[in-house]
């Protein structure tokens, strides 16, 4: 018999490189989609003539669809990526942040317990949990965990790295809302023994990634710039950040053999490597042929966030030893995979 899944947030970035994963291993896949007045399926659109793939419309924040999903489809498998997965914007939005990043979670839990508890349970965790929180190893070869905010000079030099083991005080509605998910999931795991994982992952790009995200901003407006279809700068906020960057494709064959696994647990997903903004910038425009990036890019408050996430670097040892993950796409060529989309015109995946 052909494994069930389900898979809420199926036409997001990394629902869709799951979709294809999960089909292509002859899963029968649910795919969770919100209705909408618009197409929102371009990133799902090759699949949508597979016959292993249903998609149903609902919501993460109604329970009276949750529960009836999952008692439903009695799935072996079970992914949670449907979020407001936008960190700026949780400060705007924060209460709808937590109603859908937070209590979606919670009725997903408590439908598996209460209908389906031999499903196994993905839920999708994230580095910015961790705030301003990172460790490091100093000169005496012990570890330290360290709480407070780091320039990106220190970060460096420290070889600061954030693992299973690092503390989590989140910097935003986002991360608060992802945090109380990330407990739940293990006081479930706990409390009612049900097969739950939690991946840590570092952020994680590809083509298909949404145009107000600062990698796919920038790919975007350099594909846009060289086609003549726009002549304003680049605006962006605080290009000083560094980030664990990975490619999405990756990262979902992570999520995938967590819930393959003998026992679940929480792993990291992350690269180990860490770039700032601006190096992106740098990668990207010298990539596309664009000599001088800095006189295209426009710095505006507009786009600073009222408390930043300075610095990410994952440490994935975990997830490579006993999941036998690691990453196959270097920071260079996830740039070139989203420049080159953009240049050829991303029919994949536009926003706009
Ligand atoms: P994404 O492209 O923004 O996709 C989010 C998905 O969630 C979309 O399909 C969206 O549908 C759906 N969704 C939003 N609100 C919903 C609701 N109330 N009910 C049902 N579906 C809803 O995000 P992603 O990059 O693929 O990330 C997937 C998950 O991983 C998210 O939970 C994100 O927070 C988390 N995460 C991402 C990263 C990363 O770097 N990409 C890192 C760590 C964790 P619409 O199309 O209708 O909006
Ligand atoms: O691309 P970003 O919006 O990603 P961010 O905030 O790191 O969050 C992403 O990764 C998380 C994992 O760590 C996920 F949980 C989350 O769902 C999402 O996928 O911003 C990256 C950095 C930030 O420091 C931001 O302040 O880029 C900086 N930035 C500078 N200018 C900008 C911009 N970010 C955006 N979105 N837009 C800008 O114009």
């Amino acid at each position: 018999m052909a494994k069930k899944a389900i898979i809420f947030g199926i036409n997001g970035q990394d629902g869709s490189y799951l979709a294809e994963l999960l089909l292509s291993k002859k899963y029968k896949v649910y795919g969770v989609t919100r209705r909408s007045s618009v197409n929102t399926l371009g990133r799902i659109s090759s699949l949508l003539d597979n016959k292993n793939l249903k998609l149903i419309e609902g919501d993460v924040t109604d329970p009276a669809f949750i529960y009836s999903i999952i008692k439903d489809i009695e799935a072996n498998e079970v992914y949670n990526l449907a979020a407001q997965s936008h960190v700026g914007e949780s400060f705007n939005q924060p209460a709808y942040t937590l109603e859908v990043d937070l209590k979606g979670v919670l009725y997903i839990l408590d439908a598996i317990v209460k209908y389906s508890k031999s499903s196994k349970f993905y839920q999708a965790s994230t580095s910015e949990m961790y705030g301003s929180c990172f460790s490091y190893i100093d000169n005496a070869g012990d570890r330290i965990e360290s709480k407070t905010a780091i320039c990106r000079e220190d970060f460096l030099k420290l070889n600061a790295f954030q693992d299973e083991n690092t503390h989590f005080i989140p910097n935003s509605p986002y991360a608060v809302a992802k945090y109380g998910a990330h407990n739940l999931i293990n006081i479930y795991r706990t409390a009612h023994k049900i097969f739950a994982c939690s991946g840590i992952l570092f952020n994680h790009e590809s083509p298909r990634r949404g145009e107000l995200f600062v990698t796919r901003k920038i790919t975007n407006w350099i594909g846009k710039y060289l086609s003549g279809q726009t002549k304003s700068k680049l605006v962006l906020g605080n290009i000083n950040s560094l980030r664990d960057w990975g490619h999405a494709k990756d990262y979902v064959k992570a999520m995938y053999l967590m819930l393959q696994s003998d026992k679940p647990d929480d792993y990291v997903i992350s690269t180990g490597k860490t770039h700032s903004v601006a190096d992106f910038l740098q990668e990207a425009f010298s990539f596309a042929g664009i000599k001088n990036w800095k006189s295209y890019v426009e710095i505006s408050n507009t786009f600073m966030r009222p408390f930043e996430v300075d610095a990410l670097r994952g440490l994935s040892n975990k997830a490579q030893e006993i999941l036998k993950w690691k990453p196959t796409y270097s920071f260079k060529d996830l740039v070139q995979d989203m420049v080159e989309s953009d240049i050829n015109g991303n029919k994949v995946c536009s926003d706009s």
